[in-house]
């Protein structure tokens, strides 16, 4: 026999909802990406995040489980500046969160689209997750009113203005940069496609998928979807993809048999680091 009533405080505090909007949130963030902090600093500042790069609010229930999904191969420093402003981030925003990094084995041409379907399928059997968001490694939020948290109804575009377009949109379907989805919508478009090898054009036939599959996009307004993207060059295996046009023309026929009911890759590894997750796989060769 134990008497509870000693707990029933803490308990009850644990069970409480965190408030609809959260105390912590500052707005405008000063983003400065001079020299990325090393791993080891970044796990000091960050005491409550679990191996895997999970998180859970320790004083209320979070309102949303959000998976963060990274496509990544050879961006270590990106990915240091990404979790370095992203952690506190997401804890000021009181999110029930978790951080995959998905790394494309080998150095045949890299596949952002797969990579993205595969972090999604792996993420799913660890939780029940409400919300994917779909985030390249180089961009950073400038204001935390950005909530990562999904449109219930439709997929959301998050970086409407980075610093890259002069904070601008640069065309009125653009759908790159960061996205995110409930599991339902990203299972209603069939994911993303699995045949763009390099860069460029994937995006476009995603936001175009929405629209086949009945859905639209909404968007964050441009003075809170802000992002600094890192400065970079083109990766070598990333080249332009010439093919895009044409796979864009054929995407209306296409969408329903590309995509996560077409998923195939072997997984090498998938490992609980001390600020993310990564998961290693070999997504094949572009054919
Ligand atoms: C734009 C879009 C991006 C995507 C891409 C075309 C923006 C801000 N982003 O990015 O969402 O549509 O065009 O494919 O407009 N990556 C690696 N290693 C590599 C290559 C790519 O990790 O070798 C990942 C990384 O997460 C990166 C992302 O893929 O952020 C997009 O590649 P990028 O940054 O080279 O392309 P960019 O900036 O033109
Ligand atoms: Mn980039």
């Amino acid at each position: 026999y134990t008497n509870l009533t000693f707990f029933t405080p803490v308990m009850k505090e644990l069970q409480r909802y965190c408030p609809a909007k959260s105390p912590l949130l500052v707005g405008p963030l000063k983003v400065t990406l001079l020299t990325a902090p090393a791993l080891r600093r970044i796990v000091k500042k960050n005491p409550y995040v679990r191996r895997g790069g999970l998180y859970r609010p320790p004083h209320c229930l979070a309102r949303y489980k959000t998976a963060i999904i990274v496509p990544h191969r050879n961006r270590e420093v990106h990915l240091r500046h990404l979790l370095y402003h992203l952690h506190p981030f997401l804890q000021r925003q009181q999110l029930h969160y978790r951080i995959y990094v998905i790394h494309q084995a080998g150095s045949q041409t890299f596949n952002r689209a797969k990579l993205l379907n595969v972090g999604v399928r792996e993420a799913m059997k660890d939780e029940d997750w409400d919300c994917l968001f779909l985030h390249d490694i180089d961009l950073i939020p400038e204001n935390d009113y950005n909530l990562y948290v999904c449109d219930e109804t439709y997929p959301k575009h998050f970086s409407s203005a980075i610093n890259k377009f002069n904070y601008r949109l640069p065309y009125w379907t653009y759908f790159g940069g960061v996205s995110a989805m409930t599991p339902e919508q990203y299972m209603k478009i069939n994911g993303f496609p699995n045949t763009y090898w390099g860069w460029g054009g994937e995006d476009d036939d995603i936001a175009f998928r929405v629209k086949y599959a009945g859905l639209r996009m909404v968007r964050v307004p441009l003075h809170i979807g802000r992002y600094k993207m890192v400065d970079h060059k083109q990766d070598k295996g990333n080249e332009q993809n010439n093919k895009r046009f044409d796979l864009l023309v054929r995407s209306p026929d296409k969408w329903r048999e590309d995509g996560m009911n077409s998923l195939e890759y072997h997984l090498v590894s998938k490992r609980l680091m001390y600020l993310y997750t990564n998961v290693t796989v070999d997504i094949g060769p572009n054919p």
